[in-house]
């Protein structure tokens, strides 16, 4: 066997086999033997294991040659590890404070070691529980407008920037799996897709709807074509840890050169179906303020973003776009404002674009959400998921007339009050 051949880790064999990484042992304590192990995995692709030594905890996550959630019959590279490796550190320059640090790399057994965070919680199961977090729009719009102006051409050298898109370019398959599950299959009856009963009727509308199948295909053709910054490619409310006090993305294994409204849509509609979730999980009580605080969160994010990347336009525009020999240096500061208009213009449209097509395949396609899966009144659920349908299909065929998020604010109350058919 080749030396260094892939293996699967195990509860039994991690400290065995990490026992001699010194990266590790620092941190948590050179006995292996005393090391507690617990496999903790429950996304869709990974294992991963919480390691508990003498000295401190320590998270490993390895890829495994296949989609967890399906089986062994779906094929993925291991690769995914190395893009993850390296989005993460990218990350981490970019915007500091914000991922877990890595404390150990292993290309070949495709494993991170990195930070155990603690007490932190997945933001999705917060939401779910009705947990007003106070600084996740604040952090995660600093997040986005961070990495998104930072990895772009906008900031970048053009040969560094892209030396690094050829480097993400190889991210074939995990791209492959949005575009297809994302963009392509809840548009169809595609065999892995499945929906809440009840919903019958709107699913034969939606897949008849020719606006929503053409513009949702210009929303994958701006997916696979614009390669403005290096994206997270997996934004969603699974992919942030929370505490009151702190925000920390996680999981970027599909990081690649696409558009800057990607992740911005992705956050949002994540928000957006958890404010749409929320009268399936009013067994204990009313959810009002939870809705309203969401809501509130929405805005927030976005205007922390845009007002944050707007500032980078004016202090950190470096890049070969929209250089500032052409606008400032000649004392034509309302070209840039100008220019900067049109910029973020195009991210408000793109992200609404982007936002709808995650809320419709969370519901439709093969990937769903608990904030919608953990109702267990089918008939709730299927209330609660069609107000979201609505929501989507509205947000992408109308993105380019919708102004403000005050109006998506009437929109969805009037949807989740059932005023809207
Ligand atoms: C087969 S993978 C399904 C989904 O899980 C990941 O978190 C991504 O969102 C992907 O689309
Ligand atoms: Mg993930």
């Amino acid at each position: 066997m080749k030396e260094n051949a892939f293996e699967a880790l195990t509860v039994e064999t991690l400290p065995g086999r990490l026992g001699p990484v010194a990266a590790i042992a620092e941190r948590i304590g050179a006995d292996s033997n005393l090391w507690k192990v617990r496999e903790v995995g429950d996304g869709n692709l990974n294992l991963v294991f919480i390691v508990e030594g003498e000295k401190g905890t320590v998270i490993v996550k390895q890829a495994l040659p296949y989609v967890r959630l399906v089986g062994d019959s779906w094929p993925l590279p291991l690769k995914r590890s190395f893009f993850e490796y390296h989005a993460l550190s990218r990350q981490a320059e970019r915007a500091p404070g914000t991922v877990p640090a890595i404390h150990h790399f292993d290309e070949a057994q495709a494993l991170i070691v990195m930070e155990f965070l603690s007490p932190h919680i997945i933001l999705r199961r917060a939401l779910i529980e009705g947990r007003r977090l106070p600084k996740i729009a604040r952090d995660l719009g600093l997040f986005m407008a961070h990495t998104l102006f930072r990895g772009s051409d906008l900031s970048m050298k053009a040969s560094e920037r892209k030396a690094d898109l050829a480097l993400f370019a190889d991210n074939v398959e995990l791209c492959d799996i949005t575009e297809s599950l994302v963009f392509t299959d809840p548009y169809f009856e595609a065999p892995m897709n499945r929906h809440t009963p009840g919903l019958e009727a709107l699913v034969k509308e939606l897949r008849a709807d020719r606006d929503l199948k053409v513009e949702a295909q210009r929303m994958k053709h701006q997916f696979a074509t614009r390669a403005e910054t290096l994206v997270h490619g997996d934004l969603h409310s699974g992919s942030v840890m929370v505490t009151d006090t702190e925000t920390r993305v996680i999981d970027p294994e599909f990081a690649f050169y696409g558009p800057m409204a990607f992740d911005v849509g992705m956050l949002l509609a994540n928000y957006w179906m958890s404010f749409f979730s929320q009268r399936g999980h009013e067994t204990a009580g009313s959810r009002e303020g939870m809705r309203a605080y969401l809501l509130g969160v929405i805005d927030e994010t976005w205007n922390t973003f845009r007002n944050e990347f707007a500032r980078l336009w004016h202090t950190e525009r470096k890049g070969m776009l929209y250089d500032a020999a052409l606008y400032e240096a000649r004392n034509d500061g309302l070209a840039s404002e100008q220019a900067l208009n049109h910029v973020i213009h195009d991210i408000w449209t793109d992200m609404l674009g982007f936002a709808g097509v995650e809320m419709h395949r969370r519901i439709l396609g093969l990937a769903h959400n608990a904030d919608f899966e953990d109702i267990a009144d089918e008939a709730q659920r299927a209330s609660c998921e069609a107000a979201a349908l609505k929501f989507g299909r509205h947000i992408i065929v109308n993105r380019n007339k919708i102004q403000s998020l005050a109006e998506l604010d009437m929109l969805a109350q009037a949807l989740d009050q059932g005023k809207l058919s």
